[in-house]
């Protein structure tokens, strides 16, 4: 019997710098930011990803990515970041290698990593001024083992390992951040496409730790509809639960302010995960604590 040959890879489409042929779920949140922002970014980049959802887009000879890509596990990506600046830092200084040549180390990252099992690494990167891009893709959970709740879990949302709702609160990643005082820092969505490029650019004339946090709307984990995701996207930004915001020199400025602010169960109420607040009767307790939390949050906005 003779062996059948393997058909070749079929090409990608070139429309996008980041192909289409990927193996995500439709609808996610964090693949629509990953080719927004390597659109911009381009393939002079070193990916450096945290095993996670978009791990899943390295997988040859089907990889989406036209420039460098780098696995590490969960708690090492800065560490893997650090290696690859050095590497290439070094090369520059010998002459090996052109200015015009030089990579843009990017950390990749999902929020497992980004607000808990990666934080002291990152924290000690920043603190030693590496000059690089921490992007974190917030599912609000971990997604590629099963949706466990993480540190980035909204209070009474629905996981795997919060079935009745999670108890605890979500970490505030961007403050985390800022207290180390980078040269960058900002939260973004897809779904608000041109508040995300204007941060690309800025990140992009920047140098040392800079990070875009953004949150990634997750069908199979919040429990939507994948048609729903650029809605609850944008739901996220106009009810407040996800402020558009950016730290630059020492200050933090708001770069969307939702007016009129829509109520915080507008967003909710889309999504399977909070289900239980409204069924089988509304939970006003809760809703109400979720939607003080929110309007805490503005009531400090100057
Ligand atoms: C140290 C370690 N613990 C557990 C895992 C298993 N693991 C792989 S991906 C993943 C989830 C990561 O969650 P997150 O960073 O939020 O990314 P997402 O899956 O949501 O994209 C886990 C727990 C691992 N790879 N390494
Ligand atoms: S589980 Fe969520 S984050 Fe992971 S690929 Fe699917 S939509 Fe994206
Ligand atoms: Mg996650």
């Amino acid at each position: 019997m003779t062996a059948t040959k393997p058909e070749p890879p079929k090409p990608l489409p070139s429309t996008h710098l980041l192909g289409t042929g990927t193996p995500m779920c439709a609808g996610c949140g964090g693949l629509e930011v990953l080719h927004e922002v390597y659109d911009l970014l381009g393939v002079k980049t070193v990916f450096v990803n945290a095993a996670g959802c978009l791990t899943l887009l390295a997988v040859y000879p089907f990889t989406p990515f036209r420039g460098s890509w780098l696995y590490t596990a969960m708690a090492s990506a800065p560490a893997g970041a650090q290696g690859v600046r050095d590497a290439l830092d070094l090369l520059l200084a010998k002459g090996r290698m052109g200015p015009e040549e030089d990579l843009e180390v990017v950390v990749l990252t999902g929020d497992g990593t980004a607000y808990g099992m990666g934080l002291s690494a990152t924290s000690s990167a920043i603190e030693r001024g590496l000059n690089f891009l921490y992007i974190c893709y917030d599912n609000e959970g971990f997604g590629n083992t099963g949706q466990q709740f993480s540190e980035a879990t909204p209070h009474a949302a629905r996981t795997a390992t919060s079935l009745g709702g999670f108890s605890g609160y979500k970490k505030d990643l961007f403050a985390i951040w800022t207290a180390h005082r980078p040269v960058y820092a900002a939260t973004a969505v897809g779904a608000e496409p041109l508040d995300l490029a204007r941060k690309v650019e800025k990140v992009k004339s920047l140098k040392g730790p800079r990070l875009l946090l953004t949150l990634a709307p997750c069908p199979p984990g919040w429990d939507f509809d994948p048609k729903e995701a650029v809605e609850i996207g944008k739901l996220a930004v106009k009810t407040g639960i996800w402020p558009l915001k950016e730290y630059v020199d020492g200050k933090v400025a708001h770069t969307k302010i939702p007016h009129p602010r829509l109520p915080v169960e507008e967003y909710l109420k889309k999504q399977g995960r909070f289900a239980h607040l409204f069924h089988p009767e509304p939970n006003e307790a809760l809703l109400k604590e979720i939607q003080h939390r929110v309007d805490a949050y503005w009531d400090g906005v100057s």
